[in-house]
């Protein structure tokens, strides 16, 4: 198979608002993100992605951009931006940007004229439609609760924002459009960037012909105003993407990944082909959203492991040798990792942040690791809504309670499981107030579990997360076997354990992983009783026979050559 730089990377996620604060104004910034640069070269990751940092008014945390090819203020300058990237190149890493193209922000130039008139030259910029019987064309619903049309009086007509209503969806029908964005992008290549996280790529192509109709959304409960857009995989997107690909990103050597909510691994055949006409991989959903119930993602289920082993094999054994995967258990919009699929009390919270990270690490594809996780960063008890930022949660705990549907004191306990701020309470560098991310009043508040869970604790402590997470990172350039060998699960029926194996030519892995606080018994399949252990986090010498895994134990074994 040819070997592309990206096949054999490991990545890893800045939420930059959140990572490093250098002028003590409480909001991480780019002057930050490079002091902190010989901490990644220290863990070893090849690869950053930066969330985005171009000016935007923050009604989505820089997911709603004003200017893209300027930077947020709060964030510095693009002197600044120009120092980090040559600080990431001189240390021989990488850096990918995040490509918010869906949407702008409804301060951006282009929106602010769009909406100015009828006959403006940006009006079909973003999608507008007339009204329905003096009300929303349609009853899509935006991801951030209510209707996704917002009523705009200059005009008297609607426009389309699947996201927050200062998020206004741009019109990828349209031809200026697309070229716009494309010489954007081709700027930001030629700054010597190394790729692009596509925000909501599935989503820019519209199923809307002509604008109205009822849509029928199988989610819909009775008395439901608004259903799931059902935008993703839209019937021009791939065409879009061929065209960007065509006219941007073949002309330089890039790593691209698609967020692409609502794929199918059969659409990601299509995204991420290994042809190259499109996307080099895709982040895919479906094991984020396992136990998602009426109040969608606000519940607080957890995750099955017979159903997550089968999510996970499904997009392993698929994929092989047609598409690239994409591996994660954690990002911006996700709760943390280790309180999520993993065990966040004080006993458990080290051993099985390794475990989790055992059982992404050795499966196939391009792992991705989320700011903080490599210490095993834990969920937040926020105490009140008072101190939650996101607005996605915000406008749920608005629109469910007052539907009646939860009560305030639930939707707090499901934040707390659930909520996007869990991944962005600042980054715990060390134990001196506010865990050394500032030396002013932080955005949102610091996990107070930061004096036993930190960076400069884990880096003195050769047994820590950070080290296991380095040592993981280590073996894939070691073993050719984790990057490329074919996967096959074992145990499927197991509902403690998590087993399958790698293999490539003569070599063969065996990884087992204990979801549970209990001692699991295994039996080793034959094969694997001269092995040697690759990893694992717990101490142990010899290997063979009938095991006792120990809570949360992970191992990742060598099968002795034949
Ligand atoms: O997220 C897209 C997306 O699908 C999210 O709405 C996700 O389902 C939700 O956050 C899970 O609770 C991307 C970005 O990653 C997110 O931060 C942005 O808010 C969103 O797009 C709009 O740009
Ligand atoms: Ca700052």
């Amino acid at each position: 198979m040819k070997t592309a730089w990206w096949n054999e990377a490991v990545v890893y996620q800045i939420y930059p608002r959140s990572f490093m604060d250098s002028n003590g104004d409480g909001i991480g910034d780019l002057n930050g993100i490079t002091s902190k640069l010989d901490y990644l070269k220290e863990l070893g990751i090849d690869v950053i992605w930066l969330s985005p940092v171009y000016q935007s008014p923050n009604d989505d945390n820089g997911y709603d951009i004003s200017d893209y090819q300027a930077i947020m203020e709060e964030f510095g300058t693009m002197e600044d931006f120009d120092r980090m990237l040559a600080g990431i190149h001189e240390r021989g890493m990488k850096l990918v940007m995040d490509l918010v193209v869906n949407h702008t922000s409804d301060e951006h130039p282009w929106f602010v004229e769009s909406r100015a008139s009828m006959d403006n030259p940006y009006r079909d910029y973003y999608i507008w439609r007339e009204g329905t019987d003096g009300k929303e064309p349609n009853n899509w619903g935006s991801c951030f609760s209510g209707s996704a049309w917002q009523y705009d009086a200059a005009t008297d007509m609607y426009y389309l924002h699947l996201f927050s209503r200062r998020q206004p969806d741009l019109n990828w029908e349209n031809e200026k459009v697309r070229d716009e964005l494309f010489s954007m992008m081709d700027w930001w290549c030629r700054k010597g960037i190394d790729g692009f996280r596509m925000d909501v790529i599935s989503l820019i192509s519209k199923p809307l012909p002509d604008g109205s109709g009822r849509f029928l959304d199988g989610r819909m409960q009775p008395g439901d105003l608004y259903g799931d857009p059902g935008c993703a995989n839209g019937p021009r997107v791939h065409e879009y993407l061929q065209e960007m690909n065509r006219r941007v990103l073949s002309r330089y050597d890039l790593m691209t990944v698609g967020e692409c909510a609502g794929v199918t691994t059969e659409e990601a055949k299509r995204y991420a082909s290994l042809d190259g006409t499109e996307l080099n991989m895709v982040f895919q959903f479906e094991h984020v959203e396992l136990g998602d119930g009426e109040l969608g993602k606000w519940t607080d289920r957890r995750v099955d492991l017979k159903e997550f082993k089968q999510i996970m094999s499904k997009w392993q054994t698929e994929l092989s040798g047609k598409a690239w995967n994409s591996l994660y258990l954690s990002n911006h919009d996700q709760p943390r990792s280790v309180s999520r699929f993993g065990n966040d009390s004080p006993k458990y919270q080290a051993v099985s942040a390794k475990m989790l990270a055992t059982c992404l690490h050795m499966m196939q594809g391009t792992p991705y690791i989320y700011q903080g996780e490599e210490l095993g960063m834990t969920n937040c008890e926020f105490p009140s809504f008072e101190e939650i930022r996101d607005i996605e949660s915000l406008n749920a705990v608005k629109e469910l309670t007052e539907a009646g549907k939860t009560t305030p004191e639930e939707m707090l306990r499901f934040i707390r499981l659930r909520g996007r701020d869990n991944a962005r309470t600042p980054m715990q560098w060390d134990n001196s107030p506010q865990a050394g991310f500032t030396k002013g009043e932080p955005w949102i508040m610091v996990n107070p579990n930061y004096t036993r869970i930190n960076a400069a604790q884990e880096l003195a402590d050769l047994d820590s997360v950070f080290h296991y997470y380095k040592k993981l990172i280590a073996l894939r350039r070691q073993e050719t076997v984790i990057v490329h060998g074919a996967y096959q699960l074992l145990e499927p029926e197991s509902e403690s354990l998590f087993v399958y194996t790698r293999t490539y030519g003569e070599e063969k892995l065996l990884v087992i992983c204990n979801f549970t606080e209990h001692e699991e018994e295994y039996q080793l399949p034959e094969e694997f009783e001269e092995s040697s252990i690759l990893i694992g986090n717990y101490p142990r010498k010899n290997i063979g026979g009938r095991i006792c895994l120990k809570p949360y134990e992970a191992l990742a074994l060598k099968r002795n050559g034949l």
